[in-house]
Protein backbone atom coordinates (compact mmCIF):
# COMPACT_ATOMS: atom_id res chain seq x y z
CA UNK A 1 0.00 0.00 0.00
CA UNK A 2 0.73 3.51 -0.73
CA UNK A 3 1.60 6.20 1.85
CA UNK A 4 0.63 9.80 0.09
CA UNK A 5 1.26 13.27 2.26
CA UNK A 6 -0.94 15.90 1.80
CA UNK A 7 1.52 18.60 0.79
CA UNK A 8 3.13 16.37 -1.61
CA UNK A 9 2.18 15.31 -5.32
CA UNK A 10 0.24 12.57 -5.94
CA UNK A 11 1.04 9.73 -8.51
CA UNK A 12 -1.50 10.00 -11.77
CA UNK A 13 -2.25 6.07 -10.97
CA UNK A 14 -4.26 7.44 -7.76
CA UNK A 15 -5.62 10.83 -9.36
CA UNK A 16 -9.42 10.79 -9.50
CA UNK A 17 -10.00 8.73 -6.74
CA UNK A 18 -12.61 7.89 -4.01
CA UNK A 19 -11.17 9.39 -0.61
CA UNK A 20 -12.52 7.90 2.57
CA UNK A 21 -12.28 11.51 4.65
CA UNK A 22 -11.78 11.45 8.57
CA UNK A 23 -8.81 10.81 11.31
CA UNK A 24 -9.60 6.75 11.73
CA UNK A 25 -7.27 6.57 14.93
CA UNK A 26 -8.60 3.29 16.16
CA UNK A 27 -10.39 2.25 12.78
CA UNK A 28 -12.88 1.31 14.95
CA UNK A 29 -16.82 -0.22 13.61
CA UNK A 30 -17.68 3.24 12.75
CA UNK A 31 -14.98 3.56 10.63
CA UNK A 32 -14.61 0.73 9.03
CA UNK A 33 -18.15 1.20 7.76
CA UNK A 34 -17.01 4.41 6.08
CA UNK A 35 -14.44 2.75 4.94
CA UNK A 36 -16.12 -0.40 2.90
CA UNK A 37 -18.88 2.26 2.03
CA UNK A 38 -15.69 4.28 0.03
CA UNK A 39 -14.40 0.80 -1.22
CA UNK A 40 -18.04 -0.23 -2.17
CA UNK A 41 -18.10 3.11 -4.48
CA UNK A 42 -14.88 3.25 -5.69
CA UNK A 43 -15.53 -0.28 -7.10
CA UNK A 44 -18.35 0.68 -8.74
CA UNK A 45 -16.80 3.53 -10.03
CA UNK A 46 -13.97 1.81 -10.82
CA UNK A 47 -11.93 4.32 -8.96
CA UNK A 48 -8.60 3.46 -6.91
CA UNK A 49 -9.60 4.26 -2.91
CA UNK A 50 -7.58 6.59 -0.76
CA UNK A 51 -8.06 6.18 2.83
CA UNK A 52 -7.22 9.59 5.08
CA UNK A 53 -5.90 10.18 8.56
CA UNK A 54 -4.20 13.16 10.30
CA UNK A 55 -1.03 12.60 11.74
CA UNK A 56 -0.15 14.72 14.22
CA UNK A 57 -4.25 14.21 15.04
CA UNK A 58 -5.53 18.03 14.91
CA UNK A 59 -6.14 18.18 18.65
CA UNK A 60 -2.58 17.70 19.42
CA UNK A 61 -1.77 20.69 17.46
CA UNK A 62 -4.57 22.78 19.59
CA UNK A 63 -3.91 21.09 22.99
CA UNK A 64 -0.16 19.94 22.80
CA UNK A 65 -0.48 19.46 26.74
CA UNK A 66 -2.75 16.84 26.33
CA UNK A 67 -1.90 13.44 27.81
CA UNK A 68 -1.32 10.72 25.01
CA UNK A 69 -4.88 9.50 23.52
CA UNK A 70 -3.50 7.71 20.33
CA UNK A 71 -5.53 3.89 19.60
CA UNK A 72 -3.73 3.35 16.89
CA UNK A 73 0.21 4.61 15.31
CA UNK A 74 0.40 5.13 11.68
CA UNK A 75 2.00 1.99 11.02
CA UNK A 76 -0.79 0.35 12.72
CA UNK A 77 -3.51 2.17 10.83
CA UNK A 78 -1.67 1.45 7.20
CA UNK A 79 -2.25 -1.53 7.77
CA UNK A 80 -5.47 -1.65 8.99
CA UNK A 81 -6.76 0.01 6.02
CA UNK A 82 -4.63 -1.88 3.71
CA UNK A 83 -6.58 -5.13 5.22
CA UNK A 84 -9.74 -3.30 4.49
CA UNK A 85 -8.99 -3.20 0.91
CA UNK A 86 -7.69 0.48 0.40
CA UNK A 87 -5.14 1.36 -2.33
CA UNK A 88 -3.53 4.18 -0.35
CA UNK A 89 -3.37 5.98 2.77
CA UNK A 90 -3.14 9.97 2.64
CA UNK A 91 -1.44 11.54 5.61
CA UNK A 92 -2.38 15.10 7.07
CA UNK A 93 0.15 16.36 8.26
CA UNK A 94 -1.95 18.61 10.70
CA UNK A 95 -0.02 21.68 11.28
CA UNK A 96 -0.87 25.66 11.12
CA UNK A 97 -1.40 25.69 7.44
CA UNK A 98 -4.21 23.20 7.58
CA UNK A 99 -5.68 24.47 10.65
CA UNK A 100 -6.14 28.02 8.86
CA UNK A 101 -7.68 26.58 5.83
CA UNK A 102 -11.18 26.67 5.39
CA UNK A 103 -13.98 24.58 4.39
CA UNK A 104 -14.27 25.62 1.11
CA UNK A 105 -10.59 25.92 0.27
CA UNK A 106 -10.18 22.62 1.58
CA UNK A 107 -12.33 21.60 -1.20
CA UNK A 108 -11.12 23.21 -4.56
CA UNK A 109 -7.62 22.72 -3.08
CA UNK A 110 -6.98 19.58 -1.28
CA UNK A 111 -9.84 17.17 -2.51
CA UNK A 112 -10.78 19.00 -6.01
CA UNK A 113 -7.29 20.20 -7.57
CA UNK A 114 -4.76 18.20 -6.01
CA UNK A 115 -6.25 14.53 -5.49
CA UNK A 116 -9.14 15.14 -8.36
CA UNK A 117 -11.05 13.21 -6.08
CA UNK A 118 -14.05 11.63 -7.66
CA UNK A 119 -15.70 10.83 -4.27
CA UNK A 120 -15.94 11.38 -0.73
CA UNK A 121 -17.01 9.72 2.32
CA UNK A 122 -17.20 10.40 5.76
CA UNK A 123 -19.11 9.84 8.59
CA UNK A 124 -22.05 11.76 9.59
CA UNK A 125 -20.58 13.84 12.16
CA UNK A 126 -17.80 15.03 10.21
CA UNK A 127 -16.19 18.19 10.36
CA UNK A 128 -13.77 19.79 8.65
CA UNK A 129 -12.07 23.24 8.25
CA UNK A 130 -10.78 26.16 9.85
CA UNK A 131 -12.63 26.16 13.52
CA UNK A 132 -14.32 23.11 12.33
CA UNK A 133 -16.74 25.03 10.17
CA UNK A 134 -17.91 22.78 7.47
CA UNK A 135 -19.69 19.76 7.93
CA UNK A 136 -21.02 16.77 5.92
CA UNK A 137 -24.36 19.32 3.99
CA UNK A 138 -21.68 22.00 3.49
CA UNK A 139 -19.65 18.90 2.12
CA UNK A 140 -22.38 17.97 -0.22
CA UNK A 141 -23.04 21.34 -1.71
CA UNK A 142 -19.31 22.16 -2.05
CA UNK A 143 -18.88 18.67 -3.83
CA UNK A 144 -22.20 19.08 -6.41
CA UNK A 145 -20.44 22.46 -7.43
CA UNK A 146 -17.00 20.82 -8.46
CA UNK A 147 -18.65 17.17 -9.45
CA UNK A 148 -17.40 15.61 -6.33
CA UNK A 149 -19.77 12.98 -4.92
CA UNK A 150 -19.70 13.11 -1.25
CA UNK A 151 -21.30 10.40 1.19
CA UNK A 152 -22.05 10.90 4.78
CA UNK A 153 -22.35 7.17 6.32
CA UNK A 154 -24.82 6.97 9.10
CA UNK A 155 -23.10 6.17 13.16
CA UNK A 156 -22.54 2.80 13.88
CA UNK A 157 -24.59 1.63 17.68
CA UNK A 158 -23.70 -0.89 19.87
CA UNK A 159 -25.86 -1.59 22.73
CA UNK A 160 -28.05 1.53 21.61
CA UNK A 161 -24.89 3.74 21.70
CA UNK A 162 -22.76 5.29 19.15
CA UNK A 163 -19.28 3.65 18.84
CA UNK A 164 -16.42 6.37 18.89
CA UNK A 165 -12.48 6.59 19.81
CA UNK A 166 -13.77 8.66 22.86
CA UNK A 167 -15.62 5.24 23.87
CA UNK A 168 -13.34 3.06 23.04
CA UNK A 169 -10.82 5.25 25.17
CA UNK A 170 -13.25 5.19 28.28
CA UNK A 171 -13.84 1.45 28.47
CA UNK A 172 -9.79 0.96 27.87
CA UNK A 173 -9.78 3.77 31.48
CA UNK A 174 -12.59 1.69 33.09
CA UNK A 175 -10.51 -1.14 33.06
CA UNK A 176 -12.91 -3.26 30.00
CA UNK A 177 -10.69 -4.02 27.32
CA UNK A 178 -13.63 -6.40 26.34
CA UNK A 179 -15.49 -3.49 25.33
CA UNK A 180 -12.79 -2.02 23.60
CA UNK A 181 -12.32 -5.18 21.27
CA UNK A 182 -16.06 -4.97 20.56
CA UNK A 183 -15.78 -1.52 19.21
CA UNK A 184 -12.58 -2.31 17.61
CA UNK A 185 -13.18 -5.65 16.68
CA UNK A 186 -9.41 -6.17 17.27
CA UNK A 187 -8.01 -6.38 20.43
CA UNK A 188 -6.70 -2.58 21.44
CA UNK A 189 -2.93 -3.54 21.07
CA UNK A 190 0.23 -1.31 21.97
CA UNK A 191 2.95 -1.52 19.53
CA UNK A 192 6.71 -0.96 20.20
CA UNK A 193 10.55 -1.79 19.86
CA UNK A 194 11.55 -4.38 22.94
CA UNK A 195 14.13 -2.35 25.01
CA UNK A 196 16.46 -3.81 27.41
CA UNK A 197 15.46 -3.96 31.13
CA UNK A 198 16.90 -4.71 34.45
CA UNK A 199 16.74 -8.75 33.97
CA UNK A 200 15.08 -9.03 36.65
CA UNK A 201 12.19 -10.98 35.64
CA UNK A 202 14.19 -13.35 34.49
CA UNK A 203 16.88 -14.06 37.30
CA UNK A 204 14.81 -13.22 40.10
CA UNK A 205 10.91 -13.66 39.21
CA UNK A 206 10.85 -16.80 36.92
CA UNK A 207 9.50 -14.39 34.80
CA UNK A 208 11.51 -12.82 31.78
CA UNK A 209 9.25 -10.03 30.16
CA UNK A 210 10.06 -7.99 27.53
CA UNK A 211 9.87 -4.24 27.81
CA UNK A 212 8.13 -1.76 25.57
CA UNK A 213 7.02 2.04 25.99
CA UNK A 214 3.59 3.36 25.69
CA UNK A 215 4.69 5.95 23.58
CA UNK A 216 1.64 8.05 21.86
CA UNK A 217 -0.82 5.70 23.30
CA UNK A 218 -3.82 5.91 25.36
CA UNK A 219 -3.29 4.69 28.75
CA UNK A 220 -5.53 1.55 29.33
CA UNK A 221 -6.21 0.94 33.43
CA UNK A 222 -2.59 -0.03 34.83
CA UNK A 223 -2.58 -3.73 35.78
CA UNK A 224 -2.06 -6.99 34.53
CA UNK A 225 -3.44 -8.20 31.18
CA UNK A 226 -4.13 -11.63 29.19
CA UNK A 227 -2.43 -10.42 25.99
CA UNK A 228 -1.84 -11.90 22.57
CA UNK A 229 1.61 -11.13 21.41
CA UNK A 230 2.42 -10.49 17.57
CA UNK A 231 6.41 -10.83 16.83
CA UNK A 232 7.01 -8.82 14.01
CA UNK A 233 4.25 -8.74 12.40
CA UNK A 234 4.20 -12.70 12.28
CA UNK A 235 4.22 -15.20 14.82
CA UNK A 236 1.80 -15.04 18.09
CA UNK A 237 1.75 -16.27 21.47
CA UNK A 238 -0.33 -16.15 24.22
CA UNK A 239 1.22 -14.28 27.07
CA UNK A 240 0.63 -12.08 30.29
CA UNK A 241 1.41 -8.52 30.70
CA UNK A 242 1.99 -5.80 33.22
CA UNK A 243 1.20 -2.40 32.20
CA UNK A 244 1.98 0.51 34.84
CA UNK A 245 4.73 1.87 36.82
CA UNK A 246 5.83 -1.44 38.88
CA UNK A 247 4.95 0.15 42.35
CA UNK A 248 7.37 -2.41 43.83
CA UNK A 249 10.29 -0.22 42.56
CA UNK A 250 11.93 2.80 42.50
CA UNK A 251 12.01 4.73 40.57
CA UNK A 252 8.59 4.18 38.88
CA UNK A 253 9.15 3.65 35.10
CA UNK A 254 6.03 3.36 32.97
CA UNK A 255 6.31 0.30 30.85
CA UNK A 256 4.18 -2.40 29.11
CA UNK A 257 6.04 -5.83 30.24
CA UNK A 258 5.12 -9.10 28.58
CA UNK A 259 5.52 -12.21 29.45
CA UNK A 260 5.24 -14.85 26.42
CA UNK A 261 3.77 -18.20 26.73
CA UNK A 262 5.96 -21.54 25.73
CA UNK A 263 8.45 -19.24 23.67
CA UNK A 264 12.03 -18.57 24.42
CA UNK A 265 14.44 -16.65 22.90
CA UNK A 266 16.08 -12.90 22.71
CA UNK A 267 13.66 -10.79 21.61
CA UNK A 268 16.04 -7.22 22.36
CA UNK A 269 15.14 -4.73 19.20
CA UNK A 270 12.09 -6.38 17.58
CA UNK A 271 9.22 -4.89 17.41
CA UNK A 272 6.34 -6.67 19.20
CA UNK A 273 2.68 -5.87 19.13
CA UNK A 274 0.70 -6.73 22.52
CA UNK A 275 -3.14 -7.08 22.35
CA UNK A 276 -4.74 -6.47 25.62
CA UNK A 277 -7.81 -9.10 26.09
CA UNK A 278 -8.56 -9.79 29.33
CA UNK A 279 -8.08 -6.83 32.79
CA UNK A 280 -6.57 -9.07 35.85
CA UNK A 281 -5.83 -7.06 38.61
CA UNK A 282 -4.18 -3.77 38.99
CA UNK A 283 -0.42 -3.23 40.06
CA UNK A 284 0.16 -3.81 43.82
CA UNK A 285 2.96 -3.49 46.29
CA UNK A 286 4.04 -7.20 47.99
CA UNK A 287 5.67 -7.95 50.85
CA UNK A 288 8.67 -9.14 49.31
CA UNK A 289 9.89 -10.38 45.74
CA UNK A 290 8.85 -13.86 46.73
CA UNK A 291 5.27 -12.45 47.35
CA UNK A 292 5.30 -10.88 44.09
CA UNK A 293 6.98 -14.23 41.96
CA UNK A 294 3.75 -16.45 43.08
CA UNK A 295 1.37 -14.00 42.06
CA UNK A 296 2.65 -13.81 39.03
CA UNK A 297 2.60 -17.00 38.80
CA UNK A 298 -1.13 -17.41 39.61
CA UNK A 299 -1.70 -14.15 36.96
CA UNK A 300 -0.12 -16.37 34.13
CA UNK A 301 -1.95 -19.07 35.22
CA UNK A 302 -5.64 -17.25 35.12
CA UNK A 303 -4.45 -15.75 31.97
CA UNK A 304 -3.93 -19.26 30.61
CA UNK A 305 -7.69 -20.20 31.69
CA UNK A 306 -9.27 -16.57 29.93
CA UNK A 307 -7.27 -17.16 26.92
CA UNK A 308 -8.63 -20.87 27.13
CA UNK A 309 -5.17 -22.41 27.15
CA UNK A 310 -4.00 -25.66 28.48
CA UNK A 311 -2.81 -25.39 31.95
N1 LIG B 1 5.26 -5.02 39.44
C1 LIG B 1 4.74 -4.46 40.57
O1 LIG B 1 5.36 -3.56 41.12
N2 LIG B 1 3.53 -4.86 41.09
C2 LIG B 1 2.79 -5.83 40.51
O2 LIG B 1 1.70 -6.13 41.00
C3 LIG B 1 3.32 -6.47 39.34
N3 LIG B 1 2.66 -7.50 38.74
C4 LIG B 1 3.16 -8.09 37.64
C5 LIG B 1 2.49 -9.13 37.02
C6 LIG B 1 2.97 -9.75 35.88
C7 LIG B 1 2.22 -10.88 35.27
C8 LIG B 1 4.18 -9.28 35.30
C9 LIG B 1 4.72 -9.88 34.04
C10 LIG B 1 4.87 -8.23 35.90
C11 LIG B 1 4.40 -7.63 37.06
N4 LIG B 1 5.09 -6.60 37.69
C12 LIG B 1 4.57 -6.02 38.81
C13 LIG B 1 6.33 -6.07 37.11
C14 LIG B 1 7.52 -6.86 37.62
O3 LIG B 1 7.90 -6.32 38.84
C15 LIG B 1 8.64 -6.73 36.59
O4 LIG B 1 8.25 -7.43 35.45
C16 LIG B 1 9.94 -7.29 37.09
O5 LIG B 1 10.41 -6.59 38.18
C17 LIG B 1 10.99 -7.26 36.00
O6 LIG B 1 11.35 -5.95 35.70
MG1 LIG C 1 11.65 -7.28 31.33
Amino acid sequence: MQRLYHDQPIPEELRGAVVALGNFDGFHLGHQAVVSRAIALGFHLRRPVIVATFDPHPVRHFKPDLPPFRLTTLDQRERLFAHAGADAMLVFRFGAELAAMDAEEFVAEVLVKRLGAAGVVTGDDFSFGKGRGGDVDLLAKLGQRHGLKAEAVTQVLIDGERVSSGRVREALVAGDPWSATRMLTRAYSIEGVVERGDGRGGAELDCPTANIRLGDYQRPAYGIYSVRVRLEREEEYAGVASVGIRPMFDPPVELLEANLFDFSGDLYGRTIEVGLHHYIRPEMRFDSMEALAARMREDAAEARRLLALPA
